[in-house]
């Protein structure tokens, strides 16, 4: 069944806006490297100040950029896999929400008036219309998925017996977890960072509000991530040339995700003061625990992998490696869904790292942050939505990819780039280089008191690294500019949009992963047990801090306008 016309209108601006707008967050990515290896040594670079650049690149890549690409790809999936017309309205009001709200946040970081970074933390105080494009933009979210569910209850009755979809399951937990973690920002955005901006509260409970941001900050990181899970367990097997090793496999570590992607914030906040140790402990064990679906993934997709290398003709214990279709124009996207697996190795081993109480004292708030999330949400995350994104879009519109050997050069090219900066990153901030921070005017600079040459070598490499990233991000939107122009391939005009889905090798029933409602009810509870005393207790002794800030200005100010 071919997509509603609409829908598919809908779809492909959810994936080309915010695609244009990545193009500022990959310039104000290199921008970052280059301030980090102080060849830029200004406050300032372009008119952009160094905070206004990082918020606008945090912004824009993890929040913008990943949303959008959930949205479009969801509505794909269910149309598709449950074979039934969806609601352009609920589809078309959720874009435009989501759209205004992009575009107010986006005009407050480009006039300077919201340099709050992706996390905005009070006392960091932002223009009001930022915080209410971040409201307008999560609401808009919302709407997909209830509007998903009648559909699905319909399939359901008459379908009875049937699995439901795998796609289908990927694309509902993602929501499901959204919607979960999103109540706990709306209240912060809505109830105190809102009123507080515009002058009409007295003051905000800072741990509070931090508290609340990472009990969604946490689980936003798996919002990004199941996307391209769902990437990962339908087309990744079939593109390998197999099929999918455990059926159960796939269901179980989405039920485990909604399960446990929200009790467990408070290991950002390991050094924050207020919260007991008890209540970290819980959660650290709470984050271990949320390992095991990742790692059980692993073991399914390199099982999977293998199946479909010994499919293609590969022998013994590593000859099917060999087989797998690592640069093979017609499917291009498998190296896009390969490389961020290898990439996410690296990019697990060190969130566990993070998680462990004690470790984490050594790497909190050091570079070693941003090379952990350059190898999650920017390894899998992100080149699960560029292959994503240029599979639906050219598909949608009929076209061919022009250059299917730039393509596919993208994904290899990205990886190389992150494994340096990433490298380079953690190497400084195992010696203490602070993120955040504008190295140019400080540690990278000889003419500064401050200057850290054994600093040099790391934040070189993240320039290095960081400039490769950026040359892969002009390949891709060379690829996907000529795609848009080309002509549409006439032999693909009368077949429908469908994309990838592998079939089972074990379909191995297990009741128990088949209905989410089990899982929702234990994970709302959990999230109860967490919380309730880590809340309780900022409530009731948390201090209310009165001014806001402006991270260019000592000075405190009592409204950004
Ligand atoms: Fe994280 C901080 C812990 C996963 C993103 N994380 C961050 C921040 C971001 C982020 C953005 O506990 C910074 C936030 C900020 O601005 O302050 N993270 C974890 C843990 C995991 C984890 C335990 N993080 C992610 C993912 C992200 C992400 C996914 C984005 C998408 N992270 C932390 C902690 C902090 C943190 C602390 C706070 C630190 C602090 O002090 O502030 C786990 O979910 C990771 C589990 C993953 C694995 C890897 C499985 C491997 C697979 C690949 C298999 C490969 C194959 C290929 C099959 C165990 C699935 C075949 C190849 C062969 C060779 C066989």
């Amino acid at each position: 069944m071919e997509l509603q016309k609409n829908l598919r209108v809908i779809i492909l601006a959810e994936l080309l806006v915010p695609l244009t707008l990545f193009i500022f967050g990959a310039y104000h990515g290199v921008l970052q490297a280059m301030y980090q290896a102080g060849v830029i040594r200004a406050t300032k670079f372009a008119g952009i100040d160094y905070y206004q650049g990082l918020t606008a690149h945090g912004v824009i890549n993890a929040i913008v950029l990943t949303t959008f690409f959930a949205v479009a790809l969801g509505y794909a999936t269910v149309s598709q896999e449950l074979k039934s017309p969806l609601s352009i309205s609920g589809a078309l009001i959720s874009m435009v929400l989501m759209l205004g709200g992009s575009v107010m946040a986006a005009v407050m970081i480009f006039m300077g008036k919201a340099s709050v970074l992706y996390t905005f933390y009070p006392p960091l105080m932002a223009h009001p219309l930022f915080y209410l494009g971040l409201a307008v933009f999560i609401v808009g979210s919302w709407i997909p998925l209830w509007t998903w569910i009648p559909v699905y209850l319909r399939w359901r009755k008459e379908h009875p017996g049937r699995k439901t979809p795998m796609g289908v399951v990927g694309m509902f937990t993602t929501f499901i977890v959204w919607q979960m973690c999103t109540l706990p920002v709306a209240f912060e955005v809505l109830v105190q960072l809102l009123p507080w901006s515009l002058g009409w509260t007295p003051g905000v409970n800072i741990m509070l509000s931090r508290t609340l941001f990472w009990f969604f900050g946490h689980p936003l990181v798996y919002f990004w991530l199941l996307p391209t899970y769902m990437m990962y367990y339908t087309m990744l097997p079939k593109l390998a040339g197999g099929k999918l090793f455990s059926d159960f496999a796939g269901r179980f570590t989405f039920m485990a995700f909604i399960l446990l992607s929200c009790p467990l914030g408070l290991h950002h906040q390991f050094a924050d003061p207020g919260i007991t140790t008890t209540s970290k402990g819980i959660q650290t064990v709470l984050t271990l625990f949320v390992a095991i679906p990742s790692l059980l993934t692993a073991f399914t997709l390199a099982a999977s992998l293998e199946l479909g290398g010994r499919n293609r003709g590969g022998q013994g214990l590593f000859g099917w490696w060999k087989k797998l279709p690592y640069f093979e124009g017609e499917r291009w996207l498998f190296p896009y869904l390969f490389c961020g697996l290898i990439i996410f190795l690296f990019g697990g081993i060190t969130g566990i790292v993070n998680a462990s109480y004690s470790m984490n004292n050594v790497i909190h708030n050091t570079s070693w942050l941003p090379a952990h999330f350059h190898l999650t949400l920017g390894g899998p995350v992100f080149l699960g939505i560029l292959g994503g994104s240029l599979f639906m879009i050219t598909g949608l519109l009929k076209r061919p990819v022009v250059s299917t050997t730039m393509a596919m050069i993208v994904p290899y090219m990205w990886m190389i780039g992150t494994f340096i900066f990433s490298s380079g990153l953690f190497l400084n901030g195992l010696r203490g280089a602070p993120r955040r921070t504008n190295m140019g005017m400080t540690y990278l600079n000889p003419a500064s008191p401050s200057y850290r040459p054994d600093w040099w070598l790391g934040a070189n490499m993240g320039m290095i690294g960081g400039c490769i990233m950026g040359l892969a991000c002009v390949l891709f939107f060379t690829v996907l500019i000529r795609s848009l122009l080309a002509a549409p391939d006439p032999a693909l005009a009368n077949v429908p949009f469908a994309l990838p889905m592998s079939e089972p090798y074990h379909d191995e029933n297990m009741p128990a992963v088949r209905n989410f409602t089990p899982w929702v009810t234990v994970a709302v509870l959990l999230c109860v047990a967490a919380y309730y005393v880590p809340i309780r207790d900022i409530v009731k002794n948390g201090e209310i801090t009165k001014p806001g800030f402006t991270p260019d200005n000592p000075a405190a100010v009592q409204t950004v306008h």
